[in-house]
């Protein structure tokens, strides 16, 4: 296992988040390896963390002042043993083939959680949307798309949102693929409702997230009624993660975004979270732009040159890291340890840092990984796919029911596998002995391919 781990560094030794996805895979599937003679010699190992496609291509695009400019799009197609490779897509200037890689890394095993048939990619382009106009967004979407398009397919590759692409991006990719392939498929997810869409999927992550956080405190016989948390982001998992708290009695203190976060005091409750909303979604602001309507927040700047990020020096209960990879370092751990914390809750892919996740395991908190907590995303997707294929769509209370029992089927496979290998009450273990069982099986039944 040493010797794969150093395979994959030498191979590729930029790929750093990709290294540590796979690290974190590792130490908790050997003891599967130790007991499973077939695992080794098929080398489940070497071949679980090799895609099985990596495609990388040039976007060109037109900027509003006629200038051309050129960005790189990715899509990796990782794992196709359970179902069409599923996944979203990232636009955000620090994407690279490294960063696409860990998420396809961690979908494969996130899906393979949701029980429903789906294999797992990820891809993006490291194209910024901040300041792009409707225009520019458009004309990007539609020449990623003309590269895309021939990679992907209602029964091949499944994409849908991530960071930097919501509803608008989805419809302008949707709209040249529909163009170019002169089909009207699913093969995107996270469509607009009126066109194939799902009800609840724009809220799945966020619900699917405070959903699994209340059944890890059900087993301290806890609930969220009373609890302060601080959420990290204010995009779309950061924004129906609060309003699930607030749903069920929980105060949400803090937002943030790439530029600073926001405290307020007095809570966020469903007003505030609703102005989040209009200057997030339809303004396009800032954060801080809270302040304008609400001046008793107080907004503190990133400051880069600090150890640690202030948003989790608040005192609090539960933390729900719903912004992006790597935003709490050891520092913030103990910092929220120090704070009374009892519970975190990964929205985001990857928020906790290695070091991090060991002060919490250290502490006895309650930790979700984000390929568990945050599976409710593409759990929905997953159900947006069987309702395009029946040519149906359900209604709300429906797709929540199912999206409630996949979130608790979760937490109960991930509590069942750690405690199978002796490592009773860590979901990290468990989400990837449960995950990795289920894609290495499927994989040998398939054969050599
Ligand atoms: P959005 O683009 O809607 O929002 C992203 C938020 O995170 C914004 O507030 C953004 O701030 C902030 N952010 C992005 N990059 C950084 C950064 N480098 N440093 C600090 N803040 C940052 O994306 P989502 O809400 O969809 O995604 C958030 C996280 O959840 C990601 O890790 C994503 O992979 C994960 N996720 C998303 C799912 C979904 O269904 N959408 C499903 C499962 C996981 P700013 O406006 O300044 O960029
Ligand atoms: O990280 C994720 O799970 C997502 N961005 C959602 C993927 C999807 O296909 O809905």
């Amino acid at each position: 296992m040493e010797a794969v781990i150093r395979q994959i560094r030498d191979k590729d030794p930029e790929q750093h988040e990709f290294h540590q996805a796979v690290d974190e895979v590792v130490e908790s599937v050997k003891p599967v390896l130790e007991r499973n003679f077939e695992y080794r010699q098929q080398s489940v190992l070497q071949r679980i963390t090799e895609p099985e496609r990596v495609i990388m291509f040039r976007v060109p695009w037109m900027d509003d002042e006629g200038q051309v400019q050129v960005n790189r799009g990715f899509r990796v197609e990782m794992n196709s043993a359970l179902g069409p490779y599923k996944g979203g897509l990232r636009f955000h200037a620090s994407v690279n083939l490294g960063i696409i890689k860990f998420l396809a890394f961690e979908q494969v095993f996130k899906n393979s959680l949701t029980t429903l048939a789906m294999g797992g990619g990820k891809g993006g382009s490291d194209f910024d949307p901040k300041g792009k106009s409707d225009n520019e967004m458009m004309r990007f979407c539609q020449s990623f798309m003309a590269e895309l398009f021939r990679h992907i397919g209602p029964n091949t590759d499944v994409p849908a949102g991530d960071i930097g692409v919501g509803a608008r991006e989805i419809g302008y990719l949707f709209g040249m693929y529909k163009k170019l392939a002169n089909e009207f498929t699913g093969v995107l997810t996270g469509k607009s409702l009126a066109w194939g869409g799902s009800l609840i999927r724009p809220e799945a992550t966020g619900y699917g997230s405070v959903y699994f956080a209340a059944e890890m405190l059900a087993t301290k016989r806890e609930t969220l009624e009373g609890k302060q948390c601080l959420v990290s982001g204010s995009g779309n998992v950061a924004q129906f993660t609060t309003e699930k708290i607030l749903d069920l009695g929980g105060k949400v203190l803090t937002l943030s975004d790439s530029s600073g976060h926001i405290f307020d005091e007095e809570g966020i409750d469903a007003e505030k979270l609703e102005f989040v909303k209009e200057v997030k979604n339809i303004r396009r602001g800032r954060i801080s732009d809270y302040l304008e309507k609400y001046p008793g927040a107080v907004y503190t700047p990133v400051n880069p040159t600090m150890d640690h990020n202030p948003i989790w020096s608040h005192r609090a209960d539960c933390a729900f890291p719903s912004a992006t990879q790597n935003e709490i370092n050891a520092q913030d751990a103990l910092n929220l340890v120090a704070g009374g914390l009892h519970l975190v809750c990964e929205g985001a892919n990857m928020p906790t840092t290695p070091e991090a996740v060991d002060v919490f395991h250290q502490e006895g908190l309650l930790f979700a990984p984000g390929k568990a907590a945050n599976a409710g995303g593409v759990a929905v997707s997953g159900l947006e796919m069987a309702q395009n294929s029946m040519r149906l769509s359900w209604p709300r209370k429906e797709v929540d029911d199912r999206l409630k029992q996949i979130m608790k089927s979760i937490h109960s496979t991930c509590l069942d596998a750690a405690d199978e290998y002796g490592r009773t009450g860590n979901y990290v273990a468990g989400a990837n002995i449960a995950g990795f069982v289920k894609v290495v099986n499927a994989m040998l039944d398939q054969g050599l391919v």
